[in-house]
């Protein structure tokens, strides 16, 4: 029997599981499955810890979650469409949970369909590499608690190790003279020690303006967002400004390009991060900017230079959980032999078509609707439950518009689920009012 190794716990490696899972409850074989998670727990990000920089094993923390994280994006984006919302919280929520909620929602899943047995936990992945003449993997790892290494051999790898784990973290001119506190998103894990402070964020993406959000939630004197190609341009509350890029740091102030400056106590680098995967050769190794459609990558997930190695979860994302799974169910077929893997010149041309009409996107609608007929084509393609891809598309292009309309208020909108028809409920507390984002607060039904 075949061997695969997937590694990383986290949705991605989740919903490869699942989707092996599903296919052994249908009656068909399946090849041995080892998964390896260097963590303690499943989840991946959404598996939350306090600590930064290195954990209690001397490993980089994966995790850039924080306290008070509320999803993004509304949960009707992301539902599985093998199981849903409703099914797992007996109840309408709302559309915007905090992370906890979500993570206990992706846990409901895979608790559901027996696949922990097969995740190895604090086993760190260390190096695989391939050998041409057996066609095979060698992937090694070490169980941290012990320091035991282990040498195994596999017929496939699945890496589903993340993308949002590795900072990437520049230099600005002065920076070293700044003597406030200075952190980059992955190191941030809430924004209550902001009150009543003059808050910078580096950055014009989710992180920045997430973190942003937080810190005027929190009671920041002042938020300033620094741009270095557009700015967000919402319609930011007083006090909650944007600048262009920075040209030094002098102590507490900050110069911007456009010549003004401002002093600031606390600094908070949200510049994304690193596609970083340690444990691979240069000949597996992805390398890419965070995009929709990394090159190298057939169908967004076969490693076109060797087809035997796959990513889940390597796009920057507006679909999430719902693509992983779409993903995962189409690398499966590859691997059973259902889906034929096409010649090389083929997955080249599909490549080609694919990079080309992502060179054509102007903007972020234009993205999202990228994706989704991303999502659509790899569904086509298996038997993961069909479902309204068009509706999803249109759920984040509404979601769009309601941040544009109120983006200190847009997690208090609703949604309707393309997969139930269900339309979520409005949480008991205005986000910008909930300070507490536990489950337990989340699912008391009022105040
Ligand atoms: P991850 O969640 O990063 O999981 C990767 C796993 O691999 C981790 O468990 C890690 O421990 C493990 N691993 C890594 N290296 C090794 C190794 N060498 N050996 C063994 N195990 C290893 N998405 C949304 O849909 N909504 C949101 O609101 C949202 N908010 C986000 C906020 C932040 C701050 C970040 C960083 C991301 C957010 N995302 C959000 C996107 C998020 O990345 C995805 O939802 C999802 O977690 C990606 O899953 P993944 O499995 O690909 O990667
Ligand atoms: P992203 O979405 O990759 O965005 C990174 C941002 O950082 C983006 O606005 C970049 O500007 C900016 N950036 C990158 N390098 C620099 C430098 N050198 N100077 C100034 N600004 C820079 O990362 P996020 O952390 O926001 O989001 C990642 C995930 O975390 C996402 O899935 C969320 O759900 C949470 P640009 O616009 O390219 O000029």
């Amino acid at each position: 029997m075949s061997r695969i190794a997937i590694i990383g716990a986290g949705p991605s490696g989740l919903a490869m599981l699942r989707a092996f899972e599903a296919a052994r409850e249908a009656g068909a074989e399946v090849p041995e499955l080892v998964c390896y998670e260097k963590q303690t727990d499943w989840g991946g990000q959404w598996n939350y810890s306090w600590r930064t920089g290195l954990d209690e094993y001397g490993e980089p923390v994966p995790s850039s979650m924080y306290r008070n994280l509320w999803s993004n994006g509304p949960k009707e984006g992301l539902e599985f469409a093998d199981y849903s919302f409703d099914q797992h919280f007996g109840r309408p929520v709302s559309s915007y949970p905090p992370r906890e909620v979500l993570w206990d929602y992706i846990a409901g899943r895979v608790e559901a369909s027996d696949v922990r047995k097969y995740i190895r936990f604090e086993t760190a992945v260390r190096w695989v590499s391939y050998d041409e003449t057996t066609e095979q993997f060698t992937v090694s790892s070490q169980t941290l608690p012990t320091g035991a290494d282990s040498v195994e051999t596999f017929d496939h790898v699945v890496v589903a190790s993340g993308h949002f784990t590795y900072p990437n973290f520049p230099s600005f001119p002065g920076i070293e003279t700044f003597p406030g506190m200075l952190t980059h998103a992955h190191d941030f894990r809430g924004a209550e020690g902001l009150k009543d402070q003059d808050v910078l964020v580096i950055g014009a993406s989710y992180s920045a303006e997430d973190i942003g959000s937080q810190a005027y939630k929190m009671g920041a004197k002042s938020v300033t967002a620094s741009y270095r190609t557009k700015p967000m341009g919402y319609d930011w509350p007083d006090g909650f400004s944007e600048r262009p890029g920075i040209e030094r740091f002098d102590g507490y102030t900050v110069h911007f390009i456009d010549g003004t400056s401002k002093d600031v106590d606390a600094v908070i680098v949200c510049t994304g991060y690193l596609h970083k995967y340690p444990y691979l050769p240069e000949s597996l190794g992805l390398r890419s900017p965070n995009n929709v459609y990394p090159d190298g990558l057939y169908q967004g997930v076969v490693w076109n230079a060797n087809p035997k190695l796959f990513y889940v979860g390597a796009q920057d994302q507006w679909f999430t959980f719902n693509m992983f799974d779409a993903q995962a169910w189409f690398v499966r077929d590859l691997i059973l032999g259902r889906i034929p893997m096409p010649t090389q010149s083929e997955r080249d041309a599909s490549i080609a078509d694919w990079r080309a009409r992502f060179e054509t996107i102007a903007d972020a609608s234009d993205e999202i609707r990228f994706q989704g007929d991303y999502v659509r084509d790899l569904i086509d393609q298996t038997d993961y439950p069909s479902f309204d891809v068009d509706g999803v598309v249109e759920i984040f292009l509404s979601w769009k518009e309601d941040k544009a309309a109120d983006i200190m208020g847009y997690r208090d909108y609703t949604y309707k689920s393309v997969m139930t028809g269900t339309r979520s409920v409005r949480h008991h507390t205005r986000w910008m009012d909930e300070l507490d984002d536990s489950m337990e607060r989340y699912l008391q039904t009022a105040k």
